[in-house]
């Protein structure tokens, strides 16, 4: 009986790290961010309707935010001149603030001294609005959390081939580097457990016991994590999952058999977080 029957099958392995999938999912949570200070501007040509054909188009941006006691400063980059003034065209000048007219090239600063949401216009060109949100320094806002699935997949393949008075398990990762358990039980009694890592894509692992029918040997492999030995924290890829055969060596079997392809998959879930703008 001989041990060295595993190369043959190798090469047809599929060794395969599967990207499949990226979704998006969204949570709201809170955060905090720094609105002590803001710049608006009048977007490039606003002194000519069309910018109003988006909403808040007029202004940059559109909807600014800044906190009580912060500090806005209306900068006229355009080449018109323009006012920022609270307000609306129809009901007209609220007081909160009135730049009056800014010149090209100039600007005009005001702390913010009173919270709330604050529509401001232009009186030149009154197509031209905006919101100023003056807010309790430090106030929540929404936050979208951006959320990219990746399916990563391991797939173990177990064979096993009867030697001399036992057993030997040889594992295919489709992977280097896999950190696994293999546990094999026989009758209820566990006849080899060890934690072990694969540094190439193959490992073996010898069983002191032959399966039969009646008495099979049921082999778990459990993924760990793929990575450098005692280095648990950046290990990656799939864990926890199990892939299983049952061996039943033939005696006197030559070519090694292959028992089991299990594909250890999961879903690894990347969050990013942008702001949403309050509207
Ligand atoms: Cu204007």
């Amino acid at each position: 009986m001989s041990n060295t029957l595993t190369l043959n099958a190798k090469s047809s392995f599929m060794l395969l790290l599967l990207v499949i999938g990226v979704g998006l999912g969204g949570v709201m949570p809170q955060s905090f961010a720094d609105h002590s200070e803001v710049t608006i501007v009048p977007a490039q040509g606003s002194g000519a309707p069309g910018c109003e054909e988006v909403e808040y188009g007029c202004f940059v941006p559109g909807v600014a935010t800044v906190d009580l006691g912060g500090k806005v400063i209306f900068l006229n980059d355009d080449s018109a001149a323009h006012t920022f003034s609270a307000g609306t065209a129809a009901d007209g000048p609220t007081g909160e603030f009135d730049t009056s007219m800014v010149m090209a090239g100039q600007s005009y600063e005001w702390v913010a001294d009173v919270a709330g949401e604050i529509d401001y216009f232009c009186m030149v060109h009154p197509w031209m609005v905006g919101v100023l949100i003056v807010q309790e320094a430090g106030a929540e806002e929404v936050v979208e959390e951006v959320h990219e699935e990746v399916v990563e997949e391991l797939i173990v393949l177990i064979s096993d081939s009867a030697v001399k008075g036992g057993t030997q398990i040889d594992l295919e990762f489709s992977e280097l580097h896999v950190n696994y358990e293999i546990t094999a039980t026989q009758d209820g009694e566990v006849v080899l457990q060890e934690t072990a890592h694969a540094m190439e894509s193959t490992a073996s692992h010898m069983i002191d016991a032959v399966g039969s029918d009646e008495n099979p040997i049921d082999v778990d492999i459990v993924s760990l994590g793929i990575g450098a030995p005692g280095a648990e924290a950046d290990w990656t890829g799939p864990t926890g999952s199990v892939a299983t055969a049952k061996v039943v060596p033939e005696f006197g079997t030559i070519a090694m058999m292959i028992l089991a392809v299990a594909i250890i998959s999961i879903v690894a879930v990347t969050a990013k977080s942008r702001v949403i703008p309050r509207f």
